[in-house]
């Protein structure tokens, strides 16, 4: 039977009072994390966005076959563009696509079809997910795409939280117009929208409360 290769593990074994020490403290700091819809102008550093990035790549996929891609934007123009396709869309969603109760949910967001932080925020990352992979025109297969992308998010979230940058998750749906705008390959489907930046200097969000420990957990 053929030996596949493996290596140890490079894990720090940490004793049970410093995990608990190092849990509680990183419970502390991401749950500050808002979801942010104003963003100042600043500019934040390239080589931030290919940390967070490389921090996104580094989660686990299904059969290890990474099927994401990041598309990063920073040209003026481009985010001009893709916030104008965005807002035509989110019109329809908002004045007809989207149920009474749907935008009722929505009422403690504030939100409207109009998406300025595509235009302010300093970089616009756009997620793709590789539905297969297509080496040389020949289509292989990839598994749990969209659960190995929505990780891979997860951790490009948190990567910009810790970072002491803010971002939003945006859907504007249908996304088929990033492919478009983007010049996709046919394997790629537009997965989410994240803008990145510094928060303006007078930013508010809303006031939500998160579920308790005793809503979200069952214990056998
Ligand atoms: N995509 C729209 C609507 C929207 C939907 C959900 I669910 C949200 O949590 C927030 C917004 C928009 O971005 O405005």
């Amino acid at each position: 039977m053929k030996k596949e290769k493996f290596i140890p593990l490079e894990n720090e074994r940490l004793t049970q009072k410093e995990v608990i020490e190092k849990s509680t403290n990183y419970y502390k700091q991401i749950s500050k994390r808002r979801s942010v819809r104003d963003f100042s102008e600043k500019d934040i550093p390239k080589e931030v966005i290919k940390n967070i990035l490389k921090t996104a790549g580094s989660a686990p996929s299904g059969a290890n076959k990474q099927p994401w891609a990041f598309c990063v934007i920073s040209d003026k123009k481009l985010k001009s563009e893709i916030r104008e396709l965005a807002e035509k869309e989110e019109y329809e969603n908002y004045h007809g696509r989207m149920s009474e109760s749907w935008k009722k949910d929505l009422k403690a967001m504030g939100t409207t079809h109009i998406k300025e932080f595509l235009e302010i925020a300093p970089y616009i990352i756009v997620v793709f997910k590789k539905v297969y992979d297509l080496e040389e025109e020949e289509k292989t297969q990839n598994y749990y795409v969209t659960e190995s992308v929505g990780i891979a998010v997860g951790f490009l979230i948190t990567a910009i939280h810790q970072a002491g940058l803010v971002t939003l998750t945006h859907t504007p749906s249908p996304m088929k117009f990033l492919q478009n705008v983007l010049g996709r390959p046919k394997n790629e489907k537009a997965y989410l929208l994240l803008p990145v930046g510094y928060p303006s200097k007078d930013c508010k969000v809303p006031d939500l409360k998160r579920k308790s420990l005793e809503e979200i957990s069952h214990w056998y």
